[in-house]
């Protein structure tokens, strides 16, 4: 292999995230820092976000708000808060001209219309668990957008599709904090060191094994999936394959990144479009998952290639590693 300037094991170890964007961009000579600030915006509301997982069980920040968000999902105060934590770092960094959030009906303008970026962003995804110390996480999309600078953002600048994307990732709140992204090259993941206050490089240029013995998908709903995932899931079976499932997308994603397995979420009787949003949870993590050799599919298309339509469309996904996404859909009509 041979190792370049810009090669995550170029640099030396206690790569700092910061740094890290810097000793990207050099390697970009028309790059204007712009992305690079953005990417230090989520970031630091990712800090602020783990500061309050983290305390959220002393300061009252758990359970819900009494209201629904735009899904129709019972909103919970850190839902609410990560909200606007990462809209207020969004709007305050000046990069982005508009936001779109699962929290949110509506297109968010940040005021910015110089920006060059659109942002979609789950960011607190898993709030079922948020109440019960278990790993939850943000996801984030970054488009450039097709609307001419100056000028309002609109929808078109967020249904580009998720082959566009220049930038997607997301960060774990878990046993450890780790931000994992990528601008279209590498997939590389950074360790939250809290007594540093910063991103550590951990995780440089993320290759996913090809096969794993691992599947991750809501059992309960198991009688309402089509015939062809309920074969699949009795092959799993059939080979002793482990069950895990977190009910975190971004945990199980994760998880399965690393170790090798597929997450499936099909569609159900409840959510017979699928029940994940393409623009802010299926199309970032199928963006990362391909440039770390994984798949990702609806089960009729790749997840990248669907058109999107609206801003809160759902898919179904499954997504992992390539030998198990390849037999699934062997049995999917
Ligand atoms: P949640 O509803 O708790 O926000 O994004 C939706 C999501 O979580 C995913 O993170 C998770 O994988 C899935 O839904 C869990 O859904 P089920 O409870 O239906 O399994």
């Amino acid at each position: 292999m041979e190792i370049t300037a810009s090669h995550p094991l170029a640099l030396p170890v206690g790569v700092t995230l910061d740094r890290y964007i810097m000793h990207r961009q050099t390697a970009f000579p028309y790059a204007t820092g712009e992305l690079s600030q953005l990417l230090r915006d989520i970031a630091l509301a990712g800090k602020i976000i783990h500061r309050e997982v983290n305390r959220a069980g002393l300061i009252d920040l758990t359970g819900g708000m009494g209201v629904q968000n735009v899904q129709g999902e019972s909103q919970q105060k850190l839902d609410m808060i990560a909200n606007i934590r990462f809209s207020r770092a969004l709007k305050n960094g000046g990069e982005a001209c508009a936001i779109i959030s699962e929290e949110d009906e509506d297109i968010i303008f940040t005021g910015n219309n110089n920006g060059k970026y659109v942002v979609a962003i789950d960011p607190l995804d898993g709030s079922s668990n948020i109440d019960v110390n278990v790993s939850i996480g943000t996801i984030f999309s970054i488009y450039r957008r097709v609307t001419a600078i100056g000028t309002e953002p609109s929808l078109a600048d967020f249904l580009q599709g998720g082959r566009r994307q220049v930038a997607a990732g997301y960060i774990l709140y878990g046993s450890s904090t780790i931000m994992v992204y990528t601008t279209g090259h590498s997939a590389n993941g950074f360790t939250y060191d809290a007594s540093l206050g910063e991103f550590i490089l951990s995780h440089p240029d993320i290759h996913s094994p090809a096969d794993g013995q691992t599947y991750s998908c809501n059992d309960g709903n198991l009688d309402s999936y089509e015939a062809g995932v309920r074969e699949y899931l009795t092959i799993c079976r059939q080979k002793e394959y482990t069950a895990r499932y977190i009910g975190s997308l971004v945990a199980d994603f994760h998880r399965n990144l690393l170790k090798g397995g597929i997450y499936l979420y099909p569609p159900t009787k409840k959510s017979p479009t699928g029940k994940l949003r393409l623009l802010y949870e299926a199309f970032p993590l199928a963006f990362l998952a391909e440039k770390a050799g994984c798949l990702a599919t609806s089960g009729h298309q790749a997840i990248l290639d669907i058109k999107p339509t609206s801003l809160h469309q759902r898919t179904p996904l499954f997504i992992g590693a390539p030998v198990m996404v390849e037999n699934l859909m062997g049995h999917l009509g």
